[in-house]
């Protein structure tokens, strides 16, 4: 049931609406919406699905057409063009305890409060209290209020949040000021699952300009340094982010110091000193004679110092300097080497996309091949599908695909490892399905051996192929369940079963270390699947590929790096 998010989805339209100044009607019918739909008894899919929206009190004709396309596109229109015309500074004002959109306007309109800073100031120099309706009380709530937002900690953040502020950021440097290179370098470049701050690196025959447009970006919370080579903000999300400029001939070498990260760093200095150079983040030099033998590119870097070029994943010093030196660096995956998505939901369970929306969206990125995923029946609070509808659902493929061939869709199920290790379905309905992944969505708090039990009872279940997100983290979210992963993959050893990299940006799970040690350690395959609820989502294979590529997987590791033949082959198996 879908109510809750488009409910929300209202309400922040009623809030933008309202700030951005729109008909004070629209924005009371929007938030007459919001409050509807929160109380709604049936799931709001289904009224959109059988067409019934308008006969929902406060639902007219605009409503509905925004309901329908959020549901389908997970976007609203109208909501995207609002917030083009508000500051996002006032969105994030509106945020303060204290503060609503009302609010956030009058103060806008009275005292041209554009920012928190701004907001801030005027409460300590007594303006609030003098406007109608605020009063002293409120100005001292509002001071409260900066002050818990400020002192909110920053923690780790996934980069699947971190990596597309990054792009957006360099996106609008690139458009809008004058830098010539530009590269988003540190934990960000070795595709690391969380990152701690953001690092960019430009050069520009102004960085003065660079470095003002950066401080301006309406990403920007607060400048917390800014000076000729460098200038540090915070975002909204509480990230850091440190631009800096460098000299066109140290590019090389500066990228290759901020990439990081400082174990790597460290091995390569010494190997420097060795051969009497000395590696800093301005170039490579000469002990001898202070000559710079390299810093334009970094290629030059890793030549002169007689290695091969390190791919920034693999930058952590775990053997991968050994290799490059003996010119021995596994060829690691990458995303051009997927050829399927092995894990995607569709509308028959809570996606929100359609068989044919997902199979087009999987043909757009260059896959031969999906394999549908849909919850099965344990799984009740998302929609889990009994035999009979995924019998429907397997209409639909057979349809599809003879409109779509050579591009292939499977049916598969991700199944409930229940409480006893058992699964939804009985061993001869399960032979219906071309895949069966199988996971634990359910009783995460027994202990390490009932649950390590569990998985291991599922891996000896013959139809069961792939456990997904194996450890059940999420990231910011919870912690992995208790489980003996040794014995679980030496379990799946036997049956040379496979384990999924989930590329969701909230699990990334298996996580690097797992997901070497199953391949190098026990000769384990690996699926890396999106486990995507919308057709956008599907783009997040990226990040799964960046765990594996931390992981050094090859493209023979990858159950997904299979070309349609082959993985036909694999599923027969
Ligand atoms: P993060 O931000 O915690 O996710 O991780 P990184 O790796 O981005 O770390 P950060 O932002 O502190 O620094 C970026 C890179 O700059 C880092 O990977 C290597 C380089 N670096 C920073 N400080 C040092 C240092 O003291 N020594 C060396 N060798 N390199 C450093
Ligand atoms: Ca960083
Ligand atoms: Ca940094």
């Amino acid at each position: 049931m879908r109510n809750k998010e488009v409910s929300e989805k209202f309400y922040e339209l009623a809030e933008i609406a309202e700030l951005a100044g729109e008909n004070p009607f629209k924005v009371k019918a929007y938030l007459e919406a919001a409050r509807v739909i929160e109380n709604l008894t049936v799931p709001i899919e289904d009224l959109a699905a059988s067409g019934k929206l308008e006969e929902v009190k406060g639902v007219g004709k605009s409503i509905a057409q925004k309901i329908k396309q959020y549901l389908t596109s997970g976007r609203i229109d109208k909501l995207e063009e609002l917030k083009k015309q508000v500051p996002e500074t006032l969105l994030q004002m509106e945020k303060i305890p204290g503060l609503g959109a009302k609010r956030v306007k009058v103060l806008y309109e009275k005292l041209d409060i554009r920012t928190i800073d701004d907001l801030k100031r005027a409460a300590e120099e007594g303006k609030i209290r003098e406007i109608e309706g605020f009063g002293e009380k409120t100005e001292k709530n509002i001071l409260e209020g900066i002050g818990m937002m400020r002192d909110k900690k920053s923690d780790r953040v996934s980069i699947g949040i971190a990596l597309p502020l990054a792009e957006k950021i360099v996106e609008s440097l690139r458009n809008h000021s004058p830098v010539e290179k530009i590269l988003v370098c540190g934990s960000i470049r070795r595709m690391k699952d969380t990152i701690g701050d953001i690092d960019i690196l430009v050069t520009s025959n102004k960085p003065d300009k660079v470095m003002d447009y950066f401080a301006s970006l309406d990403v920007v919370k607060e400048v917390i340094a800014k000076g000729d080579t460098k200038t540090s903000i915070v975002t909204f999300e509480n990230l850091q982010v440190d631009l800096r400029t460098v000299e066109p001939d140290s590019f090389g070498a500066a990228i290759q110091y901020f990439t990081g990260s400082k174990q790597h760093n460290v091995r390569l200095r010494e190997i420097a000193i060795k051969k009497n150079l000395k590696l800093n983040e301005y170039g490579l030099f000469d002990l001898d004679t202070n000559r710079k033998v390299a810093g334009i590119t970094e290629e030059s870097i890793y030549e002169k110092l007689g290695l091969q070029w390190i791919p920034p994943e693999m930058r952590e010093d775990t053997g991968e300097v050994e290799l490059a030196m003996d010119g021995k660096l596994p060829r690691i995956v990458t995303i051009d080497d997927i050829k399927g998505d092995l894990h995607v939901h569709t509308n028959y369970s809570d996606g929100s996309d359609s068989i044919e929306g997902i199979a087009r969206k999987a043909m757009k990125m260059r896959y031969e091949y999906v394999v549908l995923a849909d919850h099965a029946k344990a799984l009740g609070i998302a929609g889990g599908l009994s035999m009979e509808k995924y019998k429907k659902e397997k209409d639909e493929v057979d349809t599809l695909n003879k409109l779509l061939k050579p591009f292939k869709i499977f049916l598969g199920t991700e199944l409930n490892i229940l409480a006893n290790g058992e699964v939804d379905f009985k061993q001869e309905e399960l032979s219906f399905f071309d895949l069966c992944l199988a996971g634990i969505h359910t009783g995460m708090s027994q202990d390490r051996e009932q649950i390590t039990q569990r998985i291991v009872k599922a891996l000896g279940n013959e139809y069961v192929k792939i456990i997904v997100h194996p450890t059940g983290r999420i990231i910011g979210g919870r912690d992995e369940y208790s489980v003996d992963i040794d014995a679980i993959f030496a379990e799946a050893k036997k049956y040379n079963k496979g384990f999924e990299i989930n590329a969701s940006f909230e699990r990334l799970d298996l996580n690097e270390v797992n997901s070497r040690k199953a391949t190098e350690s026990y000769g384990l395959k690996i699926e890396i699947g999106t486990d995507a609820h919308s057709i956008a989502s599907m783009d997040n294979m990226r990040y799964g590929v960046g765990v594996a590529r931390r992981a050094w997987l090859t493209k023979k590791d990858v159950i997904n790096a299979k070309t349609l033949k082959e993985f036909e082959r694999y599923l027969k198996s």
